[in-house]
């Protein structure tokens, strides 16, 4: 029998490498996409199949975390044998900004989703992955972090999102469900949504080395963050559903880098040598030295980086470590794919994005829009 799995959040950067995964073990793939006003499909395009076709085994449904009547007709329909819920308000500077919305996504979005499930009485048949997130450690208690570390969220997100860890832990008590979390520390890729450091930075750098935007933005680069690589982590979500019991893990890489030292890496890629000088807001970063030809734009004394507070959150979550050794021995799970070679993979993903952008600016098809935030 084909094994269905039902995505929340298949649009993220989660979701579509989760899907590919699951396509690739011979799942019947359902996900949940939002209304919007243009097309939000860009990052799984590649896999979608016309539903037209014979033994598709893709499909989209239209739905919101907000709304239970929806998310319990989706789950009559598709019947799932896993769901893995990825959907989420996911950035932790915008919960602050909404964070009654973040509330009713992240914590009670995961709710109308356990409590569907039970209604629909397939407490016992379908599995349920939450993605809970390293955030709950906030002010961190210990170091490195592992599933035993008390938690102490720092932001509307990270507290929506320790709701949903412990009412998918009661519901697994309670009801006897088989529903776990993982508590994944920051994972990156060409995916991953622009306004996340990591891909602000590569994103940024390139379009900056190929003359589209004049500088970087940034707010505390002091931040320090254990970052693996997307695809390394959905493959851990699916084997954390393949156990005899339901348990919570850590996902981490047990290695920690500055915000800086990764946009150093990024310029590295790009030929460019920086020197950060200055301190807090006068810090800033200066093209010591070009090699290559991937940065046309620049010359050296440039300055590509400079602090806006504006990036400077509430309340911060200075320094991130996990420990990934229960998941290591209990599943043989380890991330296969390096930071550094994470961030050349986005680099130059991001640099081939910025050279047809520069065509089509030269052309006058399009005129150079710097998005920050
Ligand atoms: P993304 O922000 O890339 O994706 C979030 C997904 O949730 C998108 O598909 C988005 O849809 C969808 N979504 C947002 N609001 C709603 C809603 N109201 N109803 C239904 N769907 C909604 O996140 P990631 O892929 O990076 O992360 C996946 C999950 O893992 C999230 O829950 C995140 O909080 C969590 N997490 C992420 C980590 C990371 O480092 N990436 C680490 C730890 C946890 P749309 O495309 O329409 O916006
Ligand atoms: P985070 O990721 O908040 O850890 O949440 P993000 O990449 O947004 O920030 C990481 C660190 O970088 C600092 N920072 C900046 N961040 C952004 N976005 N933009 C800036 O200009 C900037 N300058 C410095 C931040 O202050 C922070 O310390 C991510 C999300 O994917 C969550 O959904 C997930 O739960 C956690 O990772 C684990």
């Amino acid at each position: 029998m084909t094994k269905k799995a039902l995505i929340t959040g298949i649009t993220g950067q989660d979701g579509s490498y989760l899907a590919e995964f699951l396509l690739e073990q011979g799942y019947e793939v359902h996900g949940i996409k939002r209304r919007a006003s243009s097309f939000n499909t860009q990052r799984v395009d590649h896999i979608f199949e016309d539903p037209h076709t014979d033994n598709a085994r893709f499909m989209l449904h239209y739905g919101d975390l907000t709304d239970s009547s929806n998310l319990t007709r989706i789950l009559q329909e598709v019947q799932p044998d896993e769901v893995y819920n990825l959907g989420a308000q996911s950035h932790v500077a915008v919960s602050f900004e909404s964070p009654e919305y973040t509330a009713d996504v992240d914590a009670m979005g995961t709710l109308r989703l356990l409590e569907a499930i039970r209604f629909l009485g397939m407490e016992k048949k379908t599995r349920f992955y939450q993605a809970s997130t390293s955030e709950l450690y906030g002010l961190v208690q210990e170091t490195p972090q592992r599933e035993t570390t008390p938690f102490h969220p720092r932001s509307p997100y990270a507290v929506a999102k320790m709701y949903a860890y412990w009412i998918t832990v009661n519901y697994r008590e309670a009801y006897g469900m088989y529903a776990c979390n993982g508590i994944l520390f920051n994972h990156e890729s060409p995916r991953r949504g622009e306004t996340f450091v990591t891909r602000k930075i590569t994103r940024g750098l390139a379009n900056i080395a190929q003359g589209l935007e004049p500088c970087l933005y940034m707010g505390n680069i002091d931040a320090l963050r254990d970052w693996g690589h997307a695809k390394d982590y959905v493959r851990m979500q699916w084997m954390m559903l393949q156990q005899d019991t339901p348990e919570d893990f850590v996902i981490a890489t047990g290695v920690q880098y500055s915000v800086r030292q990764f946009i150093q890496w990024s310029a590295q890629e790009l030929g460019i040598t920086l020197r950060f000088e200055g301190e807090g807001l006068t810090e800033q970063a200066i093209v010591d030295s070009i090699s290559g030809d991937s940065a046309p734009a620049l010359k050296v004394g440039d300055v590509v980086m400079r602090i806006d507070p504006r990036y400077f959150r509430p309340a911060e979550v200075e320094t991130l470590l996990g420990d990934p050794t229960k998941a290591k021995e209990k599943l043989g799970w380890v991330p296969e794919i390096t930071v550094q070679e994470m961030c050349a993979e986005m680099v130059t993903e991001d640099l081939k994005a910025a050279r047809r952008q520069r065509v089509l600016v030269d052309h006058g098809y399009q005129t150079p829009v710097a998005r920050e935030d």
